[in-house]
Parts: structure tokens; C-alpha cells; sequence
């Protein structure tokens, strides 16, 4: 069956989705586009909603980061069959998207002094707020949003990824329990050999 994952080549939303890929031991085309020459207007009149990422598999096409993550997590085994314990991870997730939210919201700023205000917030605030919850929920968990290894963790790490990439800095350094979780996605067999040769990312 053929996979192919569209996206930006940065460590954004599509980054758990390369991570669950390679966890899952799939071959797939990992379709990277550079930031610096976005928009292609082929490409993205061509997708649903204007952005990546998109998925494709065997004949048919997904977008929205979560929805990819969370489907590839069924097929790899990283998704409870108890319904509300898949909907305190997508609980999880949207609680990790509302953190990013924050971050998106510096990132496309273009005002100079509105940005600097964000990010002092962001800094400040946004990041004790979440962070401590994120530890108090992974702690309460076995180190894992749902107990054991999800789909969810893999969104998690990805978006602290980034984030650490846009501010210069490691988040998790006052969170022990975040820090734990982050190496375990890293050091996950199919993960770990795909971070070994990717090229380092930039800001
Ligand atoms: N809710 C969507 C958001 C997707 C999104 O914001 N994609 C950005 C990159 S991270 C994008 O395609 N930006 C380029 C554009 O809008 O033209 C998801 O999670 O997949």
C-alpha cells in the first residue's frame, strides 16, 4: 500500500506524523517542501483546505495533523479500545494544541512590539501553565498520557520539538516527567534510526 506524507520541511504538526511512521516501520514518501518557496500554487490549490499536511494512502487522501495521528496510531497499536480512555487522549492532544495555539499565535505575528508581548507571555506564562499540567497528567499516568505508549505522546513530543526550536530553549528541563517522556519517543526502535539521519532542523 502506498504512503506518502506531504508537508513543510520543518519539524511542525507533520513531525509525529514522520515519528509514527517510522515507528510503525512503514515505508513511505516523505514529501518536503521549503518554507522559502511556499506558496506553490499547484500544491496548494490542490489540497482541501490550503494547507498541509496531507496523507495519502492507497488511493485516498487525509488533512488535519490530528486526525493522520490519530489514524496512524490505530494501525500501530497506539490507541485504546476503552472509548473514554481514546477520549482523555484526544483530550490530551487538544490540550497540547491549545498550548500550541499559543505558540502559532507569536509565530504569525508580524507586528515587532505585539510579538515581543506574546512571546514575553508565552514565556512568562503560557508554558508554566501548560507544562506543570502536562507533568501532573504524565506522573499521574506512568510517564505516559494514557498509561502506556500513545499516539498522543508522539503529538506531545513533536510539538514540544518545535517549540524548543522556535524559542532556542528545552522546555521540559524543569519537568522531569516531560523530559523522560520526550527520550523515550526518541529512542523508540524505527524513531530513533530516523532521527540518527535527518537533517538537523533550523529556525
Ligand atoms: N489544523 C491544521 C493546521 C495546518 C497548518 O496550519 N498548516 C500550516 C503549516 S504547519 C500550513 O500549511 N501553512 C501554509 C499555508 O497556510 O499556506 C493541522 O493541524 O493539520
Amino acid at each position: 500500500m502506498a504512503r506518502k506524507l506531504h508537508y513543510f520541511n520543518v519539524n511542525g504538526v507533520g513531525e509525529p506524523i514522520r515519528y509514527l511512521l517510522h515507528y510503525g516501520k512503514q515505508n513511505f514518501e516523505d514529501v518536503r517542501y521549503e518554507l522559502a518557496s511556499w506558496p506553490i500554487k499547484s500544491v496548494k490549490d490542490s489540497l482541501p483546505y490550503g494547507q498541509l499536511p496531507l496523507y495519502e494512502e492507497g488511493g485516498r487522501s487525509l488533512n488535519q495533523s490530528l486526525a493522520i495521528a490519530r489514524y496512524l496510531g490505530q494501525q500501530f497499536n497506539l490507541v485504546p479500545t476503552d472509548i473514554w480512555e481514546q477520549a482523555e487522549l484526544d483530550a490530551a492532544v487538544y490540550n497540547v494544541y491549545d498550548f500550541w495555539a499559543k505558540v502559532l499565535g507569536w509565530f504569525k505575528e508580524n507586528d515587532v512590539a505585539r510579538k515581543e508581548i506574546l512571546k514575553k507571555e508565552i514565556l512568562n506564562e503560557h508554558i508554566d501553565f501548560f507544562f506543570s499540567r502536562f507533568e501532573r497528567d504524565l506522573k499521574a499516568n506512568k510517564g505516559y498520557f494514557g498509561g502506556k505508549l500513545s499516539w498522543a505522546d508522539f503529538v506531545f513530543v513533536g510539538i514540544v520539538e518545535v517549540s524548543n526550536l522556535f524559542f532556542g530553549m528545552e522546555i521540559e528541563k524543569k519537568y522531569p516527567t516531560v523530559q523522560a517522556l520526550i527520550q523515550k519517543i526518541r529512542t523508540l526502535p524505527g524513531v530513533k534510526e530516523y532521527i540518527a539521519t535527518r537533517k538537523p532542523y533550523t529556525m
